[in-house]
């Protein structure tokens, strides 16, 4: 009923599965696999699985799972049962793995829920490793703090480690752009000694108050002589507050000029909702269409893309923006109706009838910006400084 066409001679792919969607971390956890549910529904009443190749996903193996998490982490997490969780009376008993916290339960299912999340990311990047797909969409993964042998900040399985091993098969560089408003660690650390993965992370920075502390300025990755990786460690450190318009500009400047120096053969974007304004962890003043900027200009470059999803923590906004991302790919953002149509189901949940809300709509009293114009210039600057040592 609305105008959504297959976008010619040009393929997007939706990597989901409904079985994820129905785990809970517990009652009052702020990450809620719902949100995808929501996400698909306003995807679908748009019309836009129509313009897709649409694939509901399987569980990704151990095996897949161990090209980059170890044995011993990963027995331990089919195993581990919710009894497992240390009690606060219980002193000596350590968390191993860091499993079993407030911010990484073990809930049931949680295997199941992991190597379903890997699995989307998985056959997101095959879809793009066999040129099947020109964008696959995997809102599903996204979960960039996992490490080899620990779970941290909601994250088990680093889904996108494992996907842009599988694009390091057939593409030559890879460049990872992350927009989650927390640092991508898991993801820059795994990548710190190859030249043939370039990170990027635009994050909220303020060591000890917000997690995970890690991604200032001055991390580049090791600065060693025989390291090829040094240098491919891009961090953009930023306050509370910051502006659609302001991002846009770090963002294309600085991605601009990674685009020319690094020369991509394709990219993974990891496009974390809880940069938006009114995010329950969040603390920036992103609308949904500052953040789906970052996705046409990365569309733009014309490279293979995968687009994983992240945090995001205000389900009706993270439905908002994906949908909107999602318009996006298919090239149709500019064909839909802002109004959410008439007969989408949790219409009411979405409290204002627009794909677009305006900041008090997403906040109230929006937060005040923290971000000099003279601070975001030595960002740039440093950053033009750090691809000086980038020639490909
Ligand atoms: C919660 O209400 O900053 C977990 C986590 C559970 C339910 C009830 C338990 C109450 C906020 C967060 C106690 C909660 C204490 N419940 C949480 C240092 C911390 C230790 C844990 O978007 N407490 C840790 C992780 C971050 C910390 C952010 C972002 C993931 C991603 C990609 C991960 N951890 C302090 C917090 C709640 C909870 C309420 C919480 N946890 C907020 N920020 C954190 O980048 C997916
Ligand atoms: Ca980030
Ligand atoms: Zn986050």
């Amino acid at each position: 009923e609305y105008n959504i066409v297959r976008p010619k001679g040009y393929t997007v792919s939706y990597h989901a599965t409904d079985e994820m969607e129905k785990h809970h971390f517990g009652q009052t956890h702020p990450m809620k696999p719902w949100r995808l549910t929501l996400t698909k529904s306003l995807v679908t009443s748009y019309g836009m699985p129509f313009a897709m190749d649409n694939y509901n996903t399987r569980h990704a193996t151990y095996e897949e799972l161990s090209a980059f998490h170890s044995t011993d982490y990963l027995d331990y997490l089919a195993t581990a049962a919710p009894e497992d969780q240390p009690r606060e009376s219980d002193n000596e008993k350590e968390p191993k793995f860091n499993l079993g916290g407030s911010d990484c339960p073990l809930f049931h299912g949680l295997y199941d829920y992991c190597s379903m999340s890997a699995g989307t990311s998985l056959d997101a990047a095959r879809k793009i490793c066999n040129k099947q797909s020109d964008i696959a969409i995997a809102w599903g993964g996204g979960l960039h703090h996992a490490k080899k042998s620990e779970a941290s900040g909601f994250c088990y399985i680093n889904d996108i480690v494992l996907a842009i091993l599988q694009l390091l098969r057939v593409y030559p560089r890879v460049l990872y752009i992350d927009i989650d408003v927390h640092h991508g660690d898991g993801v820059e650390e795994a990548f710190y000694s190859t030249d043939r993965v370039m990170t990027v992370s635009f994050h909220k920075y303020q060591p000890d108050t917000f997690f995970p502390g890690t991604g200032s300025l001055e991390d580049n990755g090791p600065q060693s002589e025989h390291n090829p990786g040094a240098h491919h460690a891009i961090n953009v450190p930023l306050n509370d507050g910051i502006t659609d318009e302001q991002y846009k500009n770090l963002f294309e400047n600085i991605i601009g000029a990674v685009n020319e120096k690094f020369r991509p053969s394709a990219i993974a974007l990891q496009c974390g909702a809880d940069s938006l304004a009114g995010d329950r962890l969040g603390r920036f003043n992103l609308k949904v269409q500052g953040h789906g900027n970052c996705v046409r200009f990365c569309k733009s470059l014309g490279l293979p893309m995968i687009m994983f999803g992240g945090g995001g923590y205000t389900p009706r906004n993270v439905a908002r923006a994906w949908a909107h991302e999602t318009s996006i790919a298919i090239g149709a953002d500019s064909n839909i109706p802002s109004t959410i149509p008439e007969h989408a189901p949790w219409r009411d949940h979405f409290i204002h009838d627009t794909l677009f809300p305006t900041l008090t709509q997403s906040l109230h009293e929006p937060r005040s910006n923290r971000n000099s114009e003279k601070r975001l210039r030595e960002i740039v600057n440093h950053v033009h400084e750090q691809l000086r040592f980038v020639q490909h």
